[in-house]
């Protein structure tokens, strides 16, 4: 019998949901924690029953956010766990446990390393454009910045969750130059910029990326300009299934977040769409820095193959 879900695991997916918890690796890590938690706390007597408990839980997380792969990613590396030969509850407690702290701190290595590699493409003089808040993406200018490179950024508004305020705050405290400028204004600027810095949601097989709405616009100004386009993300954020052609879900959220219902009810045939976010092409992506190095979008089947291991996608077979 299933018991009611721990308020850990229900109030983690309504942050979620809300977008208080936000970014893709943040989502990822605070779902393994809520799951870890929830584990601790389960009271079956008999193994599958815990197993469903778990499946019920995870489920109900990878429900939140459609589109940042690194959630079902995160959540189905940890439940691999769960298909161990193990003796008892007590001992698939442990092993569950374990592997969610070995997920929450390779992805916080991950970001470290990351920044170490995508420092190495910020030299000195550098204008660097980021868009939306992407703590990838920010850890590479936080180390080129700690390292000494002296580079300034620009950095866009991000209608309509207004995460570049996230941004230049973090960037403000790093006392990092940056200008702030809104989204419609990155072409004008982009002749000024040196290289695109963002992060990524999703990497499908072919290497095009899933990142914040505007990302692919941005990424089409920087080709225009010839201007090279890095996109920093770990490996758990690429998407297995996509090799078997399956797309990637893109949100769409409430169209009040773009315009207030009052004012959409004083325009009855007005609708809004909120899709937030959008596909890169991978001939528009110079680079992908992940933890294991920068690679061409194209090799991103390798890290598929090599690092991350397609069968991750096959966890509900397993387990159910
Ligand atoms: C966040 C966003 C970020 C990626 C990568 O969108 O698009 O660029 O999630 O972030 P939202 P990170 O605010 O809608 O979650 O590198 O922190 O995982």
């Amino acid at each position: 019998m299933y018991y009611v879900q721990s308020m850990l695991v229900s109030d983690t997916a309504e942050k979620i949901k809300k977008m208080e918890i936000r970014g893709a690796g943040r989502i990822a890590r605070a779902a393994v924690a809520a799951l870890k938690a929830h584990s601790e706390i389960a009271p079956s007597r008999d193994l599958s029953e815990y197993r469903k408990e778990m499946v019920t839980a995870a489920d109900l997380l990878i429900a939140t956010r459609p589109t940042a792969v690194s959630l079902p990613n995160a959540v189905h590396l940890v439940m691999r766990s769960l298909t161990l030969d193990t003796p008892s509850v007590s001992s698939a407690k442990e092993e569950f446990s374990r592997a969610c702290q070995d997920f929450i701190r390779s992805s916080e290595n991950a970001i470290q390393r990351i920044g170490e590699v995508g420092a190495r493409h910020i030299r000195d003089g550098d204008v660097i454009l980021t868009h939306c808040n992407s703590e990838a993406a920010l850890e590479c200018l936080l180390t080129a910045h700690r390292k000494g490179v002296r580079f300034s950024v620009y950095a866009t508004e991000v209608r309509p969750g207004n995460q570049g305020l996230l941004t230049i705050g973090t960037l403000n405290r790093a006392g990092i130059p940056t200008t702030y400028i809104v989204d419609s204004a990155v072409r004008y600027f982009m002749k000024e910029i040196d290289r695109v810095i963002v992060g990524a949601d999703a990497v499908s097989v072919n290497g095009a990326v899933v990142n914040k709405i505007g990302t692919s616009q941005i990424a089409l100004a920087a080709h225009e300009a010839r201007t090279s386009f890095l996109v920093a993300a770990e490996t758990y954020k690429f998407a297995p299934r996509t090799i078997l052609g399956e797309y990637i879900e893109i949100e769409e959220r409430a169209s009040s977040e773009v315009l207030p219902d009052p004012m959409a009810k004083a325009h009855p045939f007005i609708t809004v769409r909120n899709p937030v976010f959008d596909v890169t092409p991978p001939e528009y992506v110079n680079l992908i820095v992940t933890e294991e190095g920068a690679i061409p979008p194209q090799m991103a089947y390798i890290i598929i193959r090599d690092y991350l291991g397609w069968e991750i996608g096959d966890f509900e077979a397993r387990t159910r």
